[in-house]
């Protein structure tokens, strides 16, 4: 077995988990967003009726918590919608001052940044393309193809995660499809005052 703990290695990237090998997999179902989409009717009648799709899986190697450390994770966030609006990760800040970078593997997204004062923006992610995200912009990818986003994250080890705010007041805009196309919307529900 790999010893992924602070010790040289090499993973191999692509096939179904992205990275290979991993130490560890997060999965997100629908019942796990329930709040963050904005049909929250449509969403409630769907787990209710047993249905729970998955919206994502992070394939992790997590390092010990200390500054100096990467750690390395590769989403795979599902296509699909929930009425017009396209499948996303939930979306954090770090706690620490903490950049990030992803890198497209697979598939067509979106990745949403934004800072506390409301700062909004956006950068397309695909193969071929890094998205450095700064220290303090929450970030959430948003997939808007027809096959599975795949995407690396390189990250300090300590950074941390926020979810406490997005999970309440969402983003400062929402992705859309419209006429068939992937559209940037204000998002109604975000709070004015920010
Ligand atoms: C971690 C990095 C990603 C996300 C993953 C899932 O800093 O940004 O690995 O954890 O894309 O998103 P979320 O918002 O559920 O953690
Ligand atoms: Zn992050």
């Amino acid at each position: 077995m790999t010893d992924f703990n602070n010790k040289p290695f090499s993973v191999r990237l692509g096939g179904e988990t992205g990275i290979n090998p991993y130490r560890q997999v997060i999965e997100r179902r629908l019942s796990d967003l329930s709040n963050y989409f904005q049909n929250r009717k449509l969403v409630d009648e769907m787990l209710k009726r047993g249905e729970n799709p998955k919206i994502y899986e992070v394939y992790e190697i997590p390092q010990p918590s200390r500054s100096g450390l990467i750690n390395v994770s590769c989403t795979i966030l599902y296509p699909g919608k929930i009425g017009d609006e396209y499948y996303f990760t939930k979306g954090h800040f770090h706690v620490k001052e903490a950049s990030e970078v992803y890198i497209g593997l697979k598939g067509e997204g979106m990745v949403l940044m934004q800072s506390a004062d409301g700062t909004f923006k956006s950068e397309n992610l695909k193969p071929g393309v890094l998205i450095y995200i700064p220290p303090s912009m929450a970030h959430r990818t948003v997939n808007v193809g027809g096959e599975k986003l795949v995407f690396l994250a390189l990250f300090p080890s300590d950074a941390g995660h926020d979810y406490g705010s997005i999970e309440e007041s969402g983003f400062a805009k929402i992705v859309v499809e419209e006429n068939g196309k992937p559209s940037l919307k204000d998002n109604p529900n975000f709070p004015k005052n920010i």
